[in-house]
């Protein structure tokens, strides 16, 4: 195990000697390890990205807000069945710096379980639902204004945009004329994925706590597929439902990868759509509130055009924000949410009816139930 890993570990409050340290990769902000110790216990040791995460006290009070009031939650209803918690360090907090602007905590590792960077079938998009459904039904009674805004504007479109036309002004003109068909679905798309943020600043949708990265590898499932628990809490925020909605969907029940370079495999899977919203929704495990349905099924697309958008704006400013595998790939990735984007928003009407028809059989179960 590498001495600098060792040595962070050892300052944290475990006794266990650690035996093994893994880069748990699929991650594209923080550095992740997972390390075995001679217990038996595994960890997951983190360093937060000081450029992602300016205020990292910030996110580990909303970190801790969050899976307090989980653990007091948790229980009782046979799923959900764990919650991320954190160690302390020897000398008191939770956060280690190191002195290049680093932050590190460190989780017990829930196990034995499994992620997903695709769903295998629909049963996993059931679930996928339903540990969503869980985490913002469990959240649903903490005050949202009790966390902080870490990242200022998260998921606000309006922002991306303009942090987008500004990169797109100051970019290296090479880079403008490789992403200039790209730039042009952006010029072409803006102004129809803006109802939602609209929405949100009109209060017809409400706030609420969000998880606010909710694609599919950052939620936990058994070795068997049952649904344990979202994790990677480093953007638990206020925010509206719309945005771990859409999020969740935008990798969940797309045919084709995150970054698939040919567009043809960029299909929306209308029967994980359906699968996903019986779970979230179809036996009550989250009721939504006034206002929370309106435009739901916008979000996906919504959600597939503001990471493009990100993706593309981080291309133009030279990769410094999402760790890329090659050089192009923040390019490539913006082309393919943008495409997904377009095929959530050709999808809209059986995603309505989907999400229609979930809340009813909810409704049903309440009345005859
Ligand atoms: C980043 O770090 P990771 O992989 O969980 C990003 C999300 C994006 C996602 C795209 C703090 O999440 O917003 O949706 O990549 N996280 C941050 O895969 O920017
Ligand atoms: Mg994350």
């Amino acid at each position: 195990m590498e001495p600098r890993l060792a040595a962070i570990f050892s300052q944290f409050s475990v006794s266990a000697m650690p035996t093994s340290a893994t880069g748990l990769t699929s991650g594209h902000i923080n550095d992740t390890w997972r390390i075995d110790t001679e217990s038996g216990q595994s960890y997951v040791l983190q360093r937060l990205n000081p450029i992602a995460f300016p205020d990292p006290d910030a996110v580990m009070a909303n970190k801790l807000a969050v899976t307090e009031h989980l653990l007091k939650r948790a229980g009782g209803r046979g799923f959900g069945k764990a919650v991320p918690g954190f160690l302390p360090l020897r000398r008191g907090g939770f956060l280690l710096r190191d002195n290049q602007g680093g932050a590190w905590n460190l989780m017990p590792f829930i196990g034995p379980s499994r992620s997903y960077l695709v769903a295998p079938d629909v049963h996993i998009a059931r679930e996928a639902g339903q540990t969503l459904g869980l985490f913002l039904s469990q959240t649903s009674d903490l005050d949202p204004a009790l966390l902080s805004e870490t990242l200022p504007g998260f998921h606000n479109l309006e922002r991306r945009l303009a942090e987008f036309d500004a990169a797109k002004d100051s970019a290296d003109p090479r880079r403008c004329e490789d992403a200039a068909p790209t730039i042009d679905t952006v010029t072409e798309l803006r102004e129809s994925m803006l109802g939602i943020e609209q929405l949100r600043q009109a209060g017809v949708i409400p706030e609420r706590v969000t998880h606010n990265d909710t694609k599919l590898p950052n939620m936990l499932f058994t070795p068997q597929g049952k649904g344990l628990c979202m994790i990677d809490l480093d953007t638990v925020m206020p925010g509206i439902l719309h945005y771990d909605f859409g999020d969740a969907v935008r990798m969940l029940c797309n045919s084709g990868a995150e970054d698939d370079p040919n567009p043809d495999h960029i299909k929306v899977r209308l029967d994980y759509f359906e699968a996903f919203v019986e779970g979230m929704f179809g036996e009550g495990t989250l009721v939504p509130r006034t206002g929370e349905t309106t435009a739901l099924a916008d979000s996906p697309a919504v959600m597939a055009f503001i990471v493009g958008l990100r993706m593309l704006t981080d291309f133009l400013q030279r990769d410094r924000y999402f760790a890329i595998a090659y050089p192009g790939h923040n390019l490539v990735r913006a082309r393919a949410q943008l495409a997904l984007a377009r095929r959530f928003s050709d999808s809209r009407a059986p995603m309505e009816d989907a999400i229609e028809s979930a809340l009813q059989s909810a409704a049903q179960a309440g009345r005859t139930g």
